[in-house]
């Protein structure tokens, strides 16, 4: 019967590790290209601000990518 207990915690130590990590930015999906982005919706991104700023080319040097 102990070791019965003792594998419930076990179960329970391991459930209560395996929780959602939210700390991470979520990032939107990747594309190869700022039209691919923009024709799924997504974008604009600012430089210093967003992650996927870095995926793409700022073709104007204006800070924003995937700005249409
Ligand atoms: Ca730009």
């Amino acid at each position: 019967m102990k070791r019965l207990i003792l594998a419930a915690a076990a179960v329970t130590l391991v459930a209560g590790c395996g929780g959602s990590s939210t700390d991470e930015p979520a990032q939107d999906k990747r594309y190869d290209t700022c039209g691919e982005a923009v024709a799924a919706g997504l974008g604009p991104y600012t430089k210093d601000e967003d992650p996927e700023y870095a995926w793409y080319d700022d073709n104007d040097g204006d800070g924003v990518v995937c700005e249409s």
